[in-house]
């Protein structure tokens, strides 16, 4: 099976992978640009625009996103490669005070993901107060002594004239090293986030290939496409409620064969997430497909089960199956 990186660089769309393997052997002969490259930790609020600012930045959709608070659960390498270098990105589940296992490995995770970068992108809502979040990612941050750069997001929602008071609002909470106001969902002066980032980062070696815009393998992503179309189309407890699993993912002839498991964690959830006569899920599953067979360049068969895992976000098996746990 192709790997997620070649199938998705291998579409029409727009490819920045593309354009670096072009590029890249020229300026590998160029003396006067030294190639940089390094580590970058995106963090910040649940919701702020995290991942859909690094899609935007990847020039194709990698990482899910939804207007559904705590949509990233694991750390997800993202890795841009252009001529002038490479950045491995790292999404990250967003700052919340956790209510049971699951959002203690998330919080985890995302505080870990500041330990071994070169510098960090805190995302944060240009409209939102500062809170207990922003708080702790500050003292973090201050702790861990990193250059970071604060993308504020979401300006599109804004007047312009209402802008200026919140860059000065952010940089009286903290020293940051850059302020760049964005729309991820624009992509509105993303490029100039971009830009300003390559400062920060040494001189170094090509870490992935240039192709490669993930560290994760397709059943992952294939996981998260479902987990995201359930996201988008329910509310209330169920986001937070469901996993899913990639049980099997078969190459035939003519399709690809995925089954999933989408984990809720009581019988009155799984009745929501099939919805009369099956409607819900089947909606989930058309979605899925259809974004799966882009993104695998080929025909696909999707089998979703819905399962009941009692209290599944605090039992440890489920969630080292799930990959929260032990990884
Ligand atoms: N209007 C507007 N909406 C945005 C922008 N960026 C992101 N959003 C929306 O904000 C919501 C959250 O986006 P995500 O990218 O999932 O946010 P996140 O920070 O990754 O969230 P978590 O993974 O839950 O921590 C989605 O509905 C996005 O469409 C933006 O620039 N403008
Ligand atoms: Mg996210």
């Amino acid at each position: 099976m192709t790997e997620l990186s070649k199938t998705a660089s291998s579409g029409t769309e727009f490819s920045r992978t593309e354009l670096g393997k072009t590029e890249l052997g020229k300026t590998e002969s160029r003396q006067d640009q030294e190639f940089r490259s390094g580590f970058v930790a995106v963090i910040g609020r649940p919701n702020a625009g995290k991942s859909t600012l690094l899609n935007a930045l990847l020039g194709q959709k990698v990482v899910i996103m939804s207007d559904k608070p705590q949509t990233t659960r694991n750390t997800i390498r993202c890795i841009v490669t252009e001529p002038r270098g490479q950045i491995i990105f790292l999404d990250t589940p967003g700052i919340h005070k956790p209510k049971d296992r699951l959002g203690e490995w998330m919080l985890e995770a995302a505080l870990s993901a500041v330990r071994a970068v070169d510098a960090v992108v805190w995302v944060a809502d240009a409209a939102a107060e500062w809170g207990g979040g922003d708080a702790s990612i500050a003292e973090v941050l201050r702790a861990s002594g990193l250059k970071t750069l604060l993308a504020l997001n979401k300006v599109d929602l804004m007047e312009k004239s209402a802008l200026l008071p919140r860059i000065e609002a952010w940089s009286r909470r903290f020293d940051f090293a850059e302020i760049v106001p964005v729309s991820a969902l624009r992509e509105e002066n993303t490029d100039r986030l971009l830009d300003t980032l390559w400062a920060y980062l040494p001189a170094g070696p090509l870490y992935y290939p240039e192709d490669e815009v993930t560290d994760r393998p397709e059943r992952f992503i294939a996981a998260e496409i479902v987990r995201e179309k359930v996201l988008t189309l329910t509310r209330e407890e169920i986001p937070y409620a469901v996993g899913v699993a990639v049980e099997a993912m078969e190459e035939k002839t003519s399709l690809i064969k995925i089954e999933a498991s989408v984990y809720v964690e009581r019988a009155s959830q799984k009745g929501i997430v099939i919805g009369k006569d099956g409607s819900l899920i089947k909606e989930v599953g058309r979605q899925a497909r259809l974004e799966l067979e882009e993104l695998l360049n080929s025909k696909v068969l999707l089998k979703l089960w819905v399962k009941v895992r009692k209290d599944w976000r605090n039992r440890g098996d489920t969630l080292r199956e799930l990959g929260y746990e032990g990884n």
